[in-house]
């Protein structure tokens, strides 16, 4: 739960970054679960996801590094307890507006010690556009994030621009010379404390130059109430609702029920029924960006 305070600064800026949401042996223990998790991921398969455009960046950024895993709570029960934790959600709810909150996707991020990537500036909303853009980011802290081991930067208030143009090649990116990461404004971090922000609000992260990792969750929320614009960056998980009731009864089919069940979701019209535009690889190995 916000202050009226702390709301307002939100819908200000666009983005709170909550101290303390989590105690630090919680962070620490959820440290070492997304540690082991990448560990035994990286046993079976390559688990790196360093945007093309980050890599772009500079000759530094080329070679860096950024190890990452989708919907982690398919992987470890300690992130399904995360996701559905009240601390979480009331946050969330309080943002979204409403008693309802739905999860899109999850990704924890580890950014290695010494060389761990950069994001360029972007907003998220072109991987994923929904037609209220109630869409809100929240990335958990596990460990420490200051400035040198490349912690989120925002650009406050660039969320009231609404949806920008982007560039897609290598993950949905601002063009760097109008928007240099050194522009936002660094949101440093300690472990448990959890930043939350707009799909609209321009944000992005410099390199991790520090003989630590970094390390994160992300985990993506919405009102069940507002649809996708476009079918696009589905996953197994999403829609599940982590706060309240989703009060359309699955406003979201997924793409293989949808197979299976037909038109069959009342309302949704063709943006729901066809095939995905080409949006640019949000999220698909391979397809020039990973969200
Ligand atoms: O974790 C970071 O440094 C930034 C992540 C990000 O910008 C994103 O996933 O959209």
């Amino acid at each position: 739960m916000l202050t009226s305070e702390q709301l307002a600064s939100y819908h200000e800026t666009g983005y709170i970054l909550v101290r303390g949401l989590f105690s630090r042996p919680e962070a620490a223990a959820l440290r070492d679960e997304a540690r082991d998790l990448i560990a035994r991921l990286q046993r079976i398969r390559n688990v790196e996801a360093t945007w093309g455009a980050a890599r772009a960046l500079s000759a530094e950024a080329a070679s860096t590094q950024l190890l990452h895993c989708h919907d982690a709570q398919f992987y470890s029960a300690a992130f399904s307890r995360l996701i559905v934790d009240d601390r979480l959600t009331s946050v969330a709810s309080s943002i979204i507006g409403g008693p309802n909150v739905q999860l899109h996707h999850t990704k924890i991020f580890i950014k290695p010690a010494e060389r761990g990537s950069p994001f360029p500036l972007h907003q998220d909303y072109p991987f994923f556009p929904h037609e209220r853009h109630s869409m809100i980011a929240a990335i958990c802290h596990f460990d420490e994030a200051p400035v040198e081991k490349g912690c989120v930067a925002v650009v406050p208030g660039s969320h009231r621009q609404g949806p920008l143009p982007h560039d897609r090649e290598g993950g949905w990116h601002l063009p760097v010379d109008r928007y240099p990461v050194e522009s936002a404004v660094p949101c440093p971090a300690e472990p448990g404390d959890v930043l939350f922000f707009s799909y609209l609000t321009i944000h992005g992260s410099g390199i991790n130059r520090t003989n630590e990792p970094r390390t994160t969750i992300l985990v993506q929320m919405r009102d069940p109430e507002d649809p996708p614009s476009v079918r696009t960056h589905e996953s197994r998980g999403q829609g599940m609702m982590l706060r309240g009731i989703d009060p359309s009864c699955c406003t979201v089919v997924p793409a293989s029920e949808a197979v299976k069940a037909g038109p069959a979701v009342p309302g949704m019209g063709g943006a729901m029924g066809g095939p995905a535009p080409a949006m640019g690889g949000a999220g698909a190995p391979g397809m020039g960006g990973r969200m």
